[in-house]
């Protein structure tokens, strides 16, 4: 039987790359996100070169509890089969310095980072504790090990990443369940777009510069799930070679 991989955030950047990757791998997908036409052009280009693979795409917002309660309940018994939870989901908005930060942007990082990782990580455990195996995948990043100015939130819900991993693994310990904390550097994607809500700005972040590819995370994912089950790499910092520290980017 082959095995099911729910990915959140799959509709851009890691997570597409972590659908193509594990759909490589034989894995049937449950791809989510909030934008239903970005999952719906994924999921026709995944099946594409991979007809042989599952695919559900759900419309599911990761902050709001109901709709991930009603993913749950709707697909039941199904989850089963479900051997990977990917927690991608997530974003920055704005680079405040907390004296002129904004409660809605903090609330969104908040919510999406940290609650829904949290909500996605509860409703798939009772499947893997009952069946005694799971992967959960979680897309922390560099800060969740270290801060930057204007990057405080940000990085706050990242640390928080990052313990929730340890602290589930310790919570599971004896159930046979991987966790994994995956922890890039700049990675180009759409994630400066939706932090600025500025192509133009965007753009300047990887300016001159060789940042990591979307792809590049994916692989690290997929190595971290082909190992033997006894073995789990509890994390990954992964920094493109121009990036010696957040703040510290070599551009030509
Ligand atoms: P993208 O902006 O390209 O992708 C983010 C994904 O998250 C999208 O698919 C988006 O889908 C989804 N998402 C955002 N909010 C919600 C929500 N409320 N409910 C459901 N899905 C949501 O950025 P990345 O691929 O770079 O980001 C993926 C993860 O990687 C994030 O957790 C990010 O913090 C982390 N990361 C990124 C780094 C980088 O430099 N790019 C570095 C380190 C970590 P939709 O809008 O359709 O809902
Ligand atoms: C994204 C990387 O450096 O913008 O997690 O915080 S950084």
């Amino acid at each position: 039987m082959t095995s099911w991989a729910i990915i959140t955030g799959a509709s851009s950047g890691i997570g597409a790359a972590t659908a193509r990757a594990l759909a490589g791998d034989g894995y049937h997908l449950y791809l989510l996100a909030r934008r239903q036409d970005r999952l719906e052009k994924l999921e026709k280009e995944i099946q594409k070169d991979h007809p042989q693979i599952k695919i559900k795409i759900a419309v599911v917002d990761v902050t709001q509890a109901s709709e991930v309660d009603a993913f749950f309940k709707s697909e039941g018994e199904k989850l089963k089969d479900v051997e990977v939870l990917v927690n991608n989901a997530g974003l920055a908005k704005g680079t405040d310095k907390v004296q002129t930060g904004s409660f809605a942007d903090w609330d969104l990082m908040i919510d999406t980072n940290i609650r829904g990782l949290l909500y996605f990580t509860r409703g798939i455990l009772p499947f893997f504790i009952k069946k005694n195996s799971g992967h959960i995948m979680n897309i922390g990043s560099v800060a969740g090990r270290w801060v930057y100015p204007g990057g405080a939130v940000y990085a706050a819900t990242k640390h928080a990443v990052r313990v929730i991993s340890e602290g589930l693994r310790m919570d599971l310990l004896g159930y046979n369940i991987r966790v994994t904390n995956i922890e890039p550097g700049m990675v180009n994607t759409e994630f400066s777009k939706v932090r600025f809500n500025d192509q133009a700005k965007a753009d300047k972040v990887y300016e001159n510069m060789n940042p990591l590819s979307p792809e590049d995370i994916s692989e690290s994912i997929v190595w971290c799930l082909r190992r033997p089950k006894h073995v789990t790499i509890q994390e990954l910092v992964i920094f493109p070679t121009d990036q010696a520290a957040i703040t510290m980017v070599h551009r030509k």
